[in-house]
């Protein structure tokens, strides 16, 4: 039924830690949720859902225009789809929300993690080679980020990823003094 389904977009740089908290989230709301959870998984998106995109502005863009049309269907039929695509522009995840507003609840999670510490990091040794020049068009370095404004939760360094997930739970909660 229309209302009941809940998309949860997580945003934010390489390395900020959202995977992390998009798998602890969706394993306590498996748990502590009666509706089925789709995680949709940011490296079996790339690998099946959008075989063959890049990373210039149009493949970003259709990236995470399929990423919201699926996580759209699973809340309109009731379910919670938890994502973590970097999303790094307005535009995309306008759309995505304006997409889902029609079937159930958007909530749009900004991982905050700093640029610094993100590339301090540098987990991968993305950061590395994108300074190196050897990834082109690379989110933070060589490719905008567009800090959300609209953010439902912020997510802040210092929170482990059980408080994260935990903030993001109680912003899923209805708003019953907006319906
Ligand atoms: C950003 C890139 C790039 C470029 C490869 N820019 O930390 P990761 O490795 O595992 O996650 C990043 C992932 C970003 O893909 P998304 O689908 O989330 O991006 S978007 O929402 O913008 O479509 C990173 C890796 O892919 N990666 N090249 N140039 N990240």
């Amino acid at each position: 039924s229309v209302g009941d389904g809940i998309v949860v977009l997580l945003t934010g740089l390489s390395g900020s830690g959202k995977s992390t908290i998009a798998k602890e989230l969706a394993q306590r709301l498996r748990v502590e949720s009666d509706q089925h959870v789709t995680l949709l998984d940011g490296d079996e998106v790339r690998a099946v859902l959008s075989t063959g995109l890049g990373f210039s502005h149009d493949d970003r863009m259709m990236n995470v225009r399929r990423i919201g049309w699926v996580a759209a269907l699973v809340a309109e039929h009731g379910g919670i789809a938890i994502s973590a695509p970097i999303a790094p522009y307005e535009a995309m995840r306008a759309e995505m929300r304006e997409r889902v507003a029609k079937v159930g609840r958007f909530v749009l999670v900004h991982v905050a993690t700093p640029l610094e510490v993100c590339e301090a990091r540098d987990r991968k040794g993305l950061y590395a080679k994108a300074r190196a020049g050897l990834i082109k068009e690379f989110t933070g370095i060589s490719d905008p980020y567009e800090q959300p404004t609209d953010a439902d939760v912020v997510i802040t360094e210092d929170l482990s990823p059980a408080q994260a997930a935990d903030r993001i739970i109680r912003a899923m909660a209805p708003r019953h003094d907006l319906e």
